[in-house]
Formats: C-alpha cells, structure tokens, sequence
C-alpha cells in the first residue's frame, strides 16, 4: 500500500504457469514487446515434469518429438540421451531453455494465482495471489496443463492411515526410500504402470491395487545413436512439417489397410512387429479400422491379451491383469518390465472390483475380503483431467459467473476450439478442453497455440482493437463438433478421464478434440485468415493504464 492506494502492478499478459506452454509464451510475447508476468506456485520451472518425478517417470513420446521446435539453435544444443527421456532429463531441458532465453526474471516463483476477475468496465483481468496482492492484465493467459489437479479418492478412513502417502502427480522431492516397506499401489494407469516395476525392485512387499486391467505394450526404449541423431536434426524441418500435419503430434500415420480384411496371419505379424518396435501409438497404426471398428480393434485386444498370457507365469494373476475394454479408449500406455513384475515373489494383485476398498485404516486397507498392512500408500489414481486445473482458481467472467458455473454441475462443456471461451473476454487456454492437446504430442499443441495466440495479439493491435471474446455461435458450433467427432470414434465407449469419467460427479463428456492435429491446426488457420472469425472484437472502454485504486 502507498499513501492508502494499493500498489497495483498491471501488465499487458499475466500468464500461468511455468511449464512447458507458460514459458514458450513469455518468450513469444516478450519477442513482440508486450509486459508479461508468468506466475508458477512451484519454486522453478517444469510444469508437470516438476511435480511428476515419481519413480520411473518417462515420456511416451520419443524424445526427439518431445522437444521445442521454435528455435534450430535450442534443437541443436541439446541431445536426448535416450528414445524416451526420464523426468529429470525433461525437467533439465526445460530449465536449459529458460536458462538460455533468460526467462526467469519475467517469472514469478512461489506464487499461486487464486482467483481472476474480469472487470467488465475497465476491460482487463483483477488478479488475486496467495501472496495477497493485486495484479491487473488486459489478458488473462492459462499454460495450467491438462494434467495438473492430481485426484485422491475420497476414501473412508483416509486422514487416519498412519504410514507415509503419496500421489504421483504430486511426489516430493526429498527422495522416497521403499527398502523393505510394505507399500501399496493403488491405479494402474500410465504412472502406476510406470511406477510399479521400480517400488516392486525395492520394497519389501508390494501390493498392487487394480481396478481395470490395462492394454499396455513394451517401451521398447533405448540409447540413441548419436549418427540416428545427426540424422534426424538434418531432417528436422521435413520431420516437423510431419509433426504438425499428423493425427498425434508424431511424424507417423495409421496404415490405411483394415485389419478386418486382411489374414490372421497377417494380422499377428503386423502386431507382432508393432510389439518388437515399441511405441505408444504404433499398434494403433497397424491397421486403419483399430480407432473405428470393434471387430478389427478386437484383434488387437486378443493379441496383447496373449502377450501378457505368455509373460505373467501364475495363470491366476494373468486371469486378473487381462484387459477387456476396446484397446485405445483409455490412453496407451508404454512399459518396461510392468508384466514381467508380476512374476517377483514381492508383488501381489489385488483386483478391487471383484473385492472393492471399503476404507483405508491406521495401519493399510481394508477390502472387501481382507486387511492389507502397509507402510505405504502411493496413490497413482490419475487426474482430474483438462477441466479440473481450471477449477483450482476462481475465474470470473462477464456477470461475475464463474468458470466452473458454466462448466460444471451438468452443464455442457463449451469452448471456441479450446482456446477460449464465451463469456471470458481476454482469457487465452493454451491447450485448453476441446482441443487436440492430450490425444497429441503436448509440444505440437503448445506451440501451435503459443504461436496462434501471440498472432492474434498482433492482429488485435494492429488493428487498435484491445478486446475479444468467443461468440456464442462459433463455441456452439465447435463444442457440437467436438462432441460428433467423438461419437464417431469408440472413445465413448469407455469409462476413461478423455471421458470425465474418473472423477466422481463430472459431467460425462468428451474433453479433448479428437480430429487430430493437422486437422485442427488446419481449422485454427482458417480462422485466423478470416480474420479470426467466430471472435468478437472492440475497443476498450476506457484507457486502462489511467487506473488508480
Ligand atoms: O492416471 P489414470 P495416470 N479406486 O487416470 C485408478 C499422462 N501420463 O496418472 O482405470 C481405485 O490413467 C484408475 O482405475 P480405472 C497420460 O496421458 C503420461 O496413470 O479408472 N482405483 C486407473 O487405474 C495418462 O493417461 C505419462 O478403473 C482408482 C488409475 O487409478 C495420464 O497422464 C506418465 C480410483 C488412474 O489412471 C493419467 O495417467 C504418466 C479409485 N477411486 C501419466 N480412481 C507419460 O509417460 C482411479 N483409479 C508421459
């Protein structure tokens, strides 16, 4: 406070987040000359590859498309060590680019922002942090990841266990010690999965809590040759060109070939190779009809049922981990060794739907069949996906109503192409529900939004307009087809997070765009050279800098 005023910083762009898309927009919009202020509650930069450093965390996507491409210079400095980089070699690349573009001093560490109000007479966002003070911003930018709000059940009896507890999208980092430890594990997504083979080397007993059986296919992961490398960055424009036109963000394409009208055998050596290969999204590719048709996808389930027949050696807990839903509704998952775990002496597998948790106890879990003692709990129960980031602040719109009030409570999910959203005037989502963002490559999806966004900011001032919103019938428009590209797929067909069904009390409804991204960026152009239709724009009603409080 100064002489009873109290001290207001405004700039042009408040982002948050530090992760991957915050600190490619300050850099962007710091190149164009805007003030910017990003602020991160962590105390560095990261994003998700700052509070996923569970034991094993990795990236699905190989490395070398897992990486910015802006910059030759940024492509050139740094060299992956292997096809799919562990979280601290992540989190290091992402403290080298900030490090190099010197982005930390526009970063404001320590700092969660707690709620953003538009004030609909000025034209610009009110701020609040939890360090208690006020910031003002012609736009409101979010870079809040898809995957931040970690999910903890709300099981019985929770707050009463005794032992040590973790989540692995929030795991600490002071280095977690198993030796010995009876743990417990509960999920077997793609953090459980990863994580499981690593607590059940070091544990004493490990005992792994599943609700539904996953597909999961080898890693397949190695060092990369460093001839392969100076390979691809030669060919890096042609590689990235592909990136951005493909389904995935991956400069690979499915097969047009059916698997329903090709040989059985035919089929198995297709999958087979697949299998050898590695990749999360190569079986998918195999075969054109895998995303479409039950009956070819059925092909693919039987194979890797098989598989896992053949590595787990007791046939009872083979019978458990078989997977029964349409392989690619849930996200694929990438392994090393996760089957193969379950052939240690350690490892137990308890299947909750056949004997659900009831509570968590002082000293474990109680099921519906037995008492479980454990030293440990690690809760690796995924996230309240693309929606829930949102929902950790208090967001205001046009009318004081709130982003969770349009969002939530049944009410249909709706955007204008996951970028914004009506109502919100000024408010960027990178990567936001309803576009490609986690069917995809994360980097392809960042920097296409980072990049489409800081255009339309140069476009807006070009054009002395300071003002936009999606209107209404365009976010009809996009959410309608956001919705009918899903029916068409088999994603409904499944109880996943794409779906919100993880989380108990979300609407149920498709989260992300499932067209691809080549097609979606097709989209966002097209837009754009209309002069970004669909957006309503103006003038500011009143200078915003003349402000005082
Ligand atoms: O979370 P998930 P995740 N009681 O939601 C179970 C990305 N990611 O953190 O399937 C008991 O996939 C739940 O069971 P069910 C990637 O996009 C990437 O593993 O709902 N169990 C499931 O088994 C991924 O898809 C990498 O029946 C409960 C598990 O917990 C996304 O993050 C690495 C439960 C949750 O699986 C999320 O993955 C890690 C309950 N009440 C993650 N609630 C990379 O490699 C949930 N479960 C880059």
């Amino acid at each position: 406070m100064t002489g009873g005023q109290l001290d207001v910083q405004h700039f042009d762009a408040v982002v948050v987040g530090a992760g991957f898309a915050g600190i490619y927009m300050l850099q962007k919009l710091r190149e164009s000359g805007y003030s910017i202020r990003v602020y991160e509650s962590a105390d560095n930069v990261g994003g998700t590859w700052y509070h996923n450093r569970y034991p094993g965390a990795r990236c699905d996507i190989e490395s070398i498309y897992y990486n910015y491409t802006f910059s030759e210079e940024i492509l050139n400095e740094w060299t992956w060590s292997s096809r799919y980089a562990e979280q601290p070699e992540i989190l290091d690349y992402i403290n080298f680019v900030a490090d190099k573009l010197d982005l930390r001093r526009d970063i404001q560490f320590n700092t969660r922002i707690t709620t953003a109000r538009f004030n609909e007479t000025y034209d610009f966002w009110e701020i609040d942090t939890d360090a208690g003070y006020l910031i003002t911003a012609k736009y409101f930018i979010t870079a809040i990841g898809c995957l931040s709000a970690s999910n903890i059940p709300n099981m019985k009896g929770l707050d009463s266990f005794k032992g040590e507890m973790y989540h692995t999208g929030k795991w600490p980092h002071e280095e977690v010690d198993f030796k010995g430890k009876r743990v417990g594990v509960i999920g077997t997504g793609s953090s459980g999965i990863q994580a499981i083979p690593f607590i059940a080397k070091e544990a004493g007993h490990l005992t792994v809590f599943q609700r539904t059986p996953q597909y999961s296919t080898p890693a397949q992961n190695h060092a990369y040759d460093p001839d392969f490398l100076r390979q691809i960055r030669r060919n890096y424009s042609e590689i990235k060109q592909l990136m951005c036109s493909s389904m995935h963000g991956v400069p690979s394409f499915p097969r047009e070939e059916l698997a329903i009208e090709v040989s059985p055998e035919v089929r198995n050596q297709r999958y087979e190779k697949a299998w050898q290969e590695g990749g999360l999204f190569t079986m998918l590719y195999q075969f054109g009809d895998l995303g479409f048709g039950e009956q070819a996808n059925e092909t693919a389930q039987e194979f890797i049922r098989a598989k896992i027949r053949q590595i787990v050696r007791d046939q009872k807990t083979a019978d458990k981990l078989m997977p029964k839903y349409i392989y690619g509704t849930k996200r694929p998952i990438i392994d090393t060794d996760y089957f193969e775990t379950y052939n240690r002496d350690n490892v137990t597998l308890v299947d909750i739907k056949a004997e659900p948790i009831e509570e968590i106890t002082p000293t474990g879990l109680r099921t519906a069949e037995a008492d479980y003692e454990l030293d440990m709990i690690v809760f690796a129960t995924g996230f309240d996906a693309m929606t829930g980031p949102f929902f950790k602040m208090d967001i205001r719109g046009r009318g004081g109503v709130s982003l969770k009030e349009k969002w939530a409570g049944g009410a249909q999910l709706k955007t204008y192409l996951g970028i914004a959203t009506a109502g919100f005037p000024n408010m960027f989502m990178i990567t936001g529900p309803q576009s490609p963002s986690v069917l995809s490559n994360m980097l392809v999806s960042i920097e296409q939004h980072v990049e489409w966004i800081s255009d339309f900011l140069d476009y807006l001032r070009k054009n002395n307009q300071e003002v936009f919103e999606a209107a209404i019938p365009a976010e009809e428009a996009w959410s309608q087809q956001c919705r009918e590209a899903a029916e068409m797929s088999l994603l409904p067909k499944s109880d996943s997070w794409y779906m919100g069904a993880n989380i108990e009390g979300k609407p149920r409804g498709i989260l992300p765009f499932i067209g691809g991204v080549g097609l979606y960026r097709q989209i966002c152009d097209e837009v754009a050279a209309k002069g970004y239709e669909g957006f309503l724009t103006g003038q500011a009603s009143r200078a915003l800098h003349n402000k005082s409080y």
